[in-house]
């Protein structure tokens, strides 16, 4: 297709000549770039069927144009657009889609900064670079960052939970090209950050620039920020920026490491490595200019005299001290969970039936789930009073039953998420609480009582002989909600004096403890539970977020209640 390339070409003459001040001739250029943009069929078939009579009645083509499209027929190039192009090699196309950014602006920047695609144009901007420019000053500055913002999508970050689904699958497309030898996921999200900014892939592969066309060229791509032979830059349509790197086979391990971050970590290894007398960097660990490790990440680790550090640690939190000790904890894994304490049903606003999410719960690979069902005071759920518990309960036996009859070794437990009043009060009675086997509460309203209070009212449902468990203990959505004015320090001591666990959810939108709650309960001696607070069947998959977090918190299987078979799990709680 030449029209592509045609049109460009003639767009980004008619801006070269804007940005040195020649009048009339880029109004020209335009109306042809306009024309050839729309054409129905491609220029070489009409050159083929017309010759230059056919380009000529183009609109707009006249004998200068006409030229230059006959030149680029024929060779493939246009000799006066690479002449002017090399006075101003900058990606005009890409930094024109910037509000306020024109010809004569990128012109300044090229010539003042070497400034060539937006990711430059980005760097210096945040390095107060543009405000100092002869013509620009701090109005334009602020301008062409929203600007960016803007191209990049909101500017905002994203959660995980909806862009990790989406990583996995641009992973597996890359996976399946010929040229591509492997892929990661690397940036925050390997590192499981609850948010993240972009994301970062890491491309293995023999033959860089197919795969750099490829990823530009995607349908999904809504701009190009950056188009290079190993980097590029995209935003795809759902507004989240990708950095893809192509790197050597040899390389592999450091430019993961490096690109998983977070930056904060690197900087500690690579003063590690200083201080050996080596340099590292994403090319690998060298001494001099022989390269000493980084083919895997494992080696560089190694070589650096301390253990690997799992992707969730590195966020420079103390863990390359610990590393070097040789004193990592060994974090819970991925598949380390035999039971689920939070899941609801269709007895209240959960999708699927009591036996259905047990059996799905079963066939990912765990062995009890809790029922927690809300309770009355949720009324907009349908919650349960005392006798829809026990009627609950009843058919939980029968569910149980009806598993054995079926050889499902699975156990349904009795629970409910009892409703936290605003006194800290619970909305179901201690009679009714005391006949289940494992009871959550939650707060779902009064998110905005002061500090005194919110604190006040959970430390008094925490002291409730019948609560096990604090479910999303803050009430936060990420983006969302705020998480309820809390003096954590508190509500930990009071988990740890209460023997009240104290909930990991997993609910993408939740993740709540977070990480650095997690990380200050479990040093305190309080037990958690990572739940993935399922409505249904579907849901169960959610849980790895929420181990995710426990890893982030540096959590190991003894920290986490539902790694344990339920009897002994049974036996931790009130
Ligand atoms: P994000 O995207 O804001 O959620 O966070 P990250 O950690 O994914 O950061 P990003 O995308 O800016 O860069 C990816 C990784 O590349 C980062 O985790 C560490 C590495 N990196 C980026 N800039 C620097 C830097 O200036 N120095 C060092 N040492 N590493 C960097
Ligand atoms: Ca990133
Ligand atoms: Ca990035
Ligand atoms: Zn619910």
């Amino acid at each position: 297709m030449a029209n592509r390339e045609v049109s460009k070409i003639l767009y980004e003459i008619a801006e070269l000549l804007e940005a040195d001040d020649v009048p009339f001739k880029p109004r020209a250029y335009m109306r042809a770039y306009e024309s050839v943009n729309a054409l129905g069929e491609d220029l070489s078939d009409i050159y083929k069927r017309g010759g230059r009579k056919a380009l000529l009645e183009i609109p707009g083509v006249g004998q200068a144009i006409a030229d230059k499209l006959e030149e680029y027929l024929k060779t493939g190039r246009v000799r006066e657009y690479e002449r002017m192009k090399k006075k101003l090699p900058a990606d005009i196309s890409a930094l024109r889609e910037i509000e306020g950014v024109g010809p004569k602006a990128i012109k300044v920047l090229w010539q003042k900064l070497r400034i060539k695609n937006v990711a430059d144009l980005e760097k210096a901007a945040r390095a107060g670079k543009i405000a100092k420019l002869p013509r620009f000053g701090q109005k334009s500055e602020e301008k062409i960052l929203k600007g960016i913002e803007f191209l990049k999508g909101s500017g905002k970050r994203f959660r995980l939970g909806d862009m990790l689904p989406y990583a996995r699958g641009l992973k597996i497309l890359l996976e399946k090209r010929k040229e591509v030898d492997r892929v990661e996921i690397a940036g925050s999200a390997r590192r499981w950050k609850e948010t993240i900014g972009d994301l970062d892939m890491l491309v293995v592969s023999k033959e860089p620039k197919k795969v750099m066309d490829y990823v530009v060229g995607l349908p999904e791509v809504r701009n190009v920020l950056a188009h290079g032979e190993t980097k590029s830059s995209v935003v795809m349509q759902n507004g989240i920026q990708v950095d893809i790197r192509v790197v050597p086979e040899k390389s592999f391990g450091a430019a993961l490491n490096y690109f998983t971050g977070s930056k904060a970590h690197n900087v500690h290894l690579r003063q590690i490595a200083i201080k050996k007398g080596w340099k590292l960097n994403e090319y690998g660990l060298f001494k001099a200019k022989n390269q000493i490790a980084g083919r895997t990440e494992e080696d560089l680790y190694k070589k650096l005299g301390m253990d690997y550090v799992e992707p969730e640690m590195r966020e420079d939190l103390g863990e390359i001290d610990v590393a070097i000790r040789h004193r990592l904890p060994k974090l819970v894994g991925y598949g380390d969970l035999k039971g689920d304490l939070q899941t609801q049903t269709d007895w209240t606003d959960g999708k699927d039936s009591i036996l259905d999410m047990a059996l799905a719960a079963h066939t990912r690979g765990l062995e009890y789930i809790a029922i927690t069902d809300h309770t009355k005071t949720l009324a907009m759920t349908g919650g349960s009073d005392e006798k829809k518990l026990l009627k609950q309960m009843a058919e939980i036996d029968k569910v149980n039953k009806e598993l054995q009859s079926r050889s499902v070794k699975f156990k349904v437990l009795k629970g409910a998420e009892v409703n936290i009043l605003a006194d800290g009060r619970l909305d179901i009675k201690d009679e009714i609480l005391a006949k289940l086997d494992c009871v959550g509460a939650a707060v779902h309203s009064h998110f905005k009582l002061s500090r005194v209070e919110q604190t006040k009212r959970l430390i008094r449902a925490m002291e409730s002989p019948h609560i096990d468990v604090l479910f999303h203990p803050t009430g936060r959505l990420i983006q969302k909600r705020e998480p309820i004015d809390l003096d954590i320090e508190a509500i930990i001591k009071a988990a740890k004096r209460t023997k009240t666990i104290l909930e990991i959810n997993s609910y993408p939108d939740r993740l709540d403890l977070k990480d650095e709650h997690i990380m200050k309960a479990r040093e305190a001696g309080v037990l958690f539970s990572i739940d993935s607070d399922a409505h249904a069947v579907s849901h169960f998959g959610l849980l790895e977020y929420g181990i995710a977090q426990a890893r982030r918190g540096w959590c190991e299987k003894k920290h986490i209640i539902n790694t344990l078979p339920y009897e002994k799990m049974l036996k931790i709680l009130k």
